[in-house]
């Protein structure tokens, strides 16, 4: 706990000389992070919204991009935030859970139908509320990013009834739903660090993990998990968040800007989340893994009682009605 407690410090430290000096140049060079490589596609749309600021500021408003985890977990990354010394984090909701709860709703089991479902709930009443809350907590919420159908992958059978997963050993991000989600569907859940989900995999201290195609592609997670099973039980989007600190120092017309790029960024990043889905499926799949339908009426029914619990909150239940009523309406 010292460790981290140190480390915040140091990075907060560091960053915030860094970015001092570069206030003091005349010039406002944001430090945005996220996890993902390069070439992830909330990555790409941190390196357009750099790119669109640089261009549409003269210069003047840029963006220094730390991806790979380089800046650590995303619970550390959303403090750092939180404390002002970094400006910009990309992280998935399922991290915001614990501390924010009007998160909840987004990363419940089975609460969106499909993807085109989840866009017209975020971009409605439900998202805007959701994001607008944010601010409550010291961070400014720019706007929220594809996750896709998250889905069960391990390396020992293919899952197709929630009894299959029995005696696995399953990692989830650091979120009490996914305990409990991957809990009554009948497996072991083991929080970890996304970082450090490949090596688990490896040295089989997990038998299996949870996530997106393109999470499971670009860790290489599908070297040692070889089967895909596809349970969709969440869709957990990603979440842009800005330091509320950071972002009351900019200047008006830039507070302005940067919200309009933020959003403009969503339909770039939509489209890139596209095309990268079906390549990294397509890319997995050349690769020898095998990828099999679930029972997704068993799976619904036995992942029923979370999405119960927590509509006991008149919040959660307020949030779940807005997003049902959405359903098939496309
Ligand atoms: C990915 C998400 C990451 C991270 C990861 C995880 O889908 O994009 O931000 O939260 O899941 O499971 O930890």
């Amino acid at each position: 706990m010292s460790t981290r407690r140190q480390f915040l410090g140091a990075a907060a430290l560091a960053l915030g000389s860094a970015a001092g000096a570069l206030r003091a140049a005349g010039r406002i060079e944001l430090a945005a992070t996220d996890v993902h490589v390069r070439g992830y596609p909330t990555v790409e749309a941190l390196r357009w919204i750099g790119e669109t600021l640089e261009r549409e500021t003269e210069g003047r408003v840029g963006l220094r991009l730390y991806h790979s985890g380089q800046l650590g977990r995303e619970s550390d990354l959303i403090d750092l935030a939180r404390f002002g010394a970094i400006d910009i984090a990309r992280v998935n909701m399922a991290a915001l859970n614990n501390p924010f709860p009007a998160t909840r709703i987004l990363c419940l089991p089975y609460v969106f139908d499909d993807t085109a479902h989840m866009r017209r709930s975020l971009d409605g009443a439900v998202g805007q509320d959701i994001l607008a809350k944010f601010a409550g907590r010291d961070l400014v919420g720019l706007a929220f990013y594809d996750s896709g159908a998250r889905c069960i992958y391990n390396t020992k059978r293919p899952i197709v009834q929630p009894g299959d997963l029995h005696g696995l050993k399953i990692r989830v991000p650091p979120s009490d739903i996914f305990m409990h989600l991957i809990r009554v569907l009948g497996a072991n859940p083991t929080p970890l660090p996304y970082g450090e989900v490949y090596s688990a995999l490896q040295t089989h201290l997990i038998d299996g993990a949870e996530n997106n195609w393109q999470s499971f592609h670009t860790t290489r997670q599908f070297e040692a998990a070889r089967f895909w099973s596809s349970s969709g039980h969440s869709y957990s989007p990603e979440a842009l968040l800005m330091s509320r600190r950071r972002f009351e120092l900019l200047r008006p017309d830039d507070r302005e800007r940067l919200l309009d790029v933020a959003r403009r960024s969503v339909g770039y990043m939509r489209s890139l989340w596209d095309e990268s889905e079906a390549a990294s499926r397509d890319y997995v799949l050349s690769h020898g893994v095998t990828a099999n339908e679930v029972d997704r009426a068993a799976f619904e029914r036995a992942a029923a009682p979370v999405v119960a619990r927590y509509r006991e909150d008149g919040e959660v239940d307020r949030y779940w009605r807005g997003i049902r009523a959405l359903s098939g309406t496309g």
